[in-house]
């Protein structure tokens, strides 16, 4: 069976852009059979920015609260934390030796996360290409469920993947796809249509939290950043309209529909009427998901043992393939 690997950073609560742009997919593709499905709390990730300990350790928990809420279920999906399989790190270390300095520095996360001041961003946030290469590849996983922004990290997956063959002359590591589909690929800011909608944005009004209440949700659609024309009827009309394309795409994630049929319903109306019918369409699908959370989060315990489960069947896939990614290389004792 085909496998599939994706992650989510405890680095903060949970978005609808990580919702719908990965999150929703994620239980999909577990649901649908065809693949065998590894989903991971990359708290490795998370520590290329710092992290206060005990927040990281509580936002790995609801991020796992989260994922079970979704629909992500532990019977049918691998559901654990990096940091518990120790695979991940020791294979993202011979990808920092296959991988080039030249690419790193392409990434445009590594661009807009360091900013001007790089000297002073971590190593390890320059090398994070290298780890999300090693998370997919340590299970030879071949598709990824992601957002858009993930893309560039992806292609870079495949040319370590494609450079440690070549360099070793073995047809080892697989090339990998990524699954990047659905009307909401790219969840932008409620405050600013040309920013990606991010847990780490200073404005907790550009963003919708998957713990937020019902209340809040109405008043952050409400509020959020419009024109004053109406909305078109066909797409295209949504040309230099940022902020009423990405309503509109979220409105079709959300009810799991496409832009143009939310178009063909709703071309014509005023903000005044869309935004409050998209809020209670969001309060619909949200507010069980953050119902079922609270309860998750009451039970600490289960979570760890959850993940302490999920780690165990996570090593026994990815020992295997590290152990002969050594011998490849040429360790002894591998
Ligand atoms: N706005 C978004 N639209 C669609 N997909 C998104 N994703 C994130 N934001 C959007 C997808 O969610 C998955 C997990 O992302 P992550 O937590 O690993 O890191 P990120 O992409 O850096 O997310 P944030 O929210 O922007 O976190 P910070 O602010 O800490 O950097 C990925 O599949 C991503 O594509």
């Amino acid at each position: 069976t085909p496998r599939v690997f994706s992650g989510i950073q405890p680095s903060g609560g949970l978005t609808l852009g990580n919702y719908l742009g990965a999150m929703k997919r994620f239980v999909t593709m577990q649901d649908e059979g065809k693949f065998e499905t590894v989903y991971c709390m990359v708290d490795l990730h998370a520590i290329t920015v710092w992290q206060d300990p005990a927040a990281l350790t509580r936002a790995t928990r609801e991020l796992c609260a989260g994922f079970i809420a979704a629909g992500v279920d532990p019977s049918k999906s691998i559901l654990f934390n990096q940091s518990q399989v120790a695979e991940h790190a020791q294979l993202a270390w011979i990808f920092n030796c296959v991988a080039r300095m030249g690419w790193m520095q392409r990434m445009t996360q590594w661009k807009d996360k360091a900013g001007k001041n790089s000297q002073n961003a971590s190593l390890g946030l320059f090398a994070y290409p290298a780890l999300m290469a090693a998370d997919i590849l340590v299970y030879h996983a071949t598709h990824v469920p992601v957002g858009e922004d993930q893309k560039q990290h992806l292609e870079l997956t495949r040319d370590i993947a494609i450079k440690f063959n070549n360099d070793f002359g073995v047809d080892f590591f697989p090339e990998t796809e990524p699954v990047i589909e659905g009307a909401a690929t790219r969840v932008m800011s409620l405050r600013d249509g040309s920013k990606k909608m991010s847990k780490s944005d200073p404005s907790d009004m550009s963003r919708i939290n998957l713990t937020d209440d019902a209340d809040t949700i109405a008043q952050k659609i409400r509020k959020a950043r419009t024109d004053p024309e109406a909305l078109p009827s066909e797409v295209d009309g949504l040309d230099d309209r940022p902020e009423a394309r990405n309503l509109v795409n979220i409105y079709a994630a959300l009810a799991e529909t496409t832009p143009d049929a939310v178009l063909a319903d709703h071309g014509g109306s005023q903000f005044s009427a869309f935004k409050p019918a998209l809020a209670d369409l969001a309060v619909d699908k949200l507010a069980p998901i953050s119902t079922e959370m609270s309860r998750l989060m009451e039970q600490p315990d289960e979570i760890d043992r959850i993940l302490g489960h999920g780690a165990e069947q996570a090593r026994a896939l990815a020992a295997p393939i590290l152990k002969k990614t050594y011998e490849i290389v040429g360790m002894v004792g591998a």
